[in-house]
């Protein structure tokens, strides 16, 4: 059996795997021991960074009105913030986000790109970029696409998971900057570690919670301890 992003599908004896998918190291049945480490990695906060694109937009679009630092974030809900300062401006700060280019042009975090290209390229790891688009579909998910397109190459856009509930999806890790992610299965089979962001690092999470405070930050280790022994 070959695994073919999230299914399988039947190899003939001696075919070559496909070309181009040096990611997927782990492989068909995974050249080690035991089923392939599956982890999902976020996008929005964890790879591309949403809240320095949106405010760089916000200031520009909208320079006489209030905004928020990014030290003084607080909550994963921008637009709750936002419409907490003043009254109008929760939907000037969704209408940022509901823009075209918006998420094409958002830069990737420091040291993201890089890391999970590494991670793809583990023995026995499947990595999957998993991410909740908005409502409003004109732009956003064909964007999501290109941005992954322009920053890992066209054969890793097999890799995206678009979830808008991310419980169901299964897997052993998923890096989130998101602290609460809640949805139709009560009992997901990842472990949540939470990656730092500016809205939430202030939070003290509950025991036995881990985070990754940044792409720096020994992300290996984090998978090697769900690794079977
Ligand atoms: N988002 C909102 N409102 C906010 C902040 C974010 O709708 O105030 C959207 C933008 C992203 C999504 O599409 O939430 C975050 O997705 P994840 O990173 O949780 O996948
Ligand atoms: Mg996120």
């Amino acid at each position: 059996m070959i695994r073919l992003g999230g299914w399988c599908a039947r190899r003939p004896r001696g075919a070559a795997f496909p070309a181009g998918r040096r990611w997927r190291s782990g492989g068909p049945a995974g050249r080690g021991a035991g089923r392939a480490l599956r982890v999902l990695v976020d996008m929005d906060g964890v790879l591309a960074d949403f809240e320095g694109g949106f405010l760089r937009k916000f200031r520009a679009r909208f320079p006489d009105q209030p905004f928020i630092a990014l030290e003084d974030r607080r909550g994963f809900w921008l637009s709750e913030q936002y419409g907490l300062l003043q009254p109008g401006l929760s939907e000037k700060a969704i209408s940022i986000w509901e823009s075209e280019n918006f998420f094409l042009d958002l830069e990737p975090l420091p040291g993201a790109v890089e890391a999970v290209k590494q991670m793809a390229n583990l023995e026995n790891t499947h990595v999957f970029i998993c991410t909740s688009p908005i409502k409003m579909y004109k732009y956003c998910p064909y964007e999501k696409y290109a941005w992954v397109e322009k920053h890992f190459g066209p054969d890793f856009l097999d890799q995206i998971v678009l979830s808008t509930d991310k419980t169901v999806v299964s897997a052993d890790l998923l890096i989130d900057d998101r602290p609460d992610i809640t949805g139709a299965e009560p009992n997901p089979s990842w472990e949540h570690i939470l990656f730092t962001a500016c809205h939430n690092r202030h939070l003290q999470l509950p025991r036995p919670g881990r985070r990754l405070h940044s792409w720096a930050d020994d992300w290996k280790a984090i998978l090697d301890s769900k690794r079977p022994r």
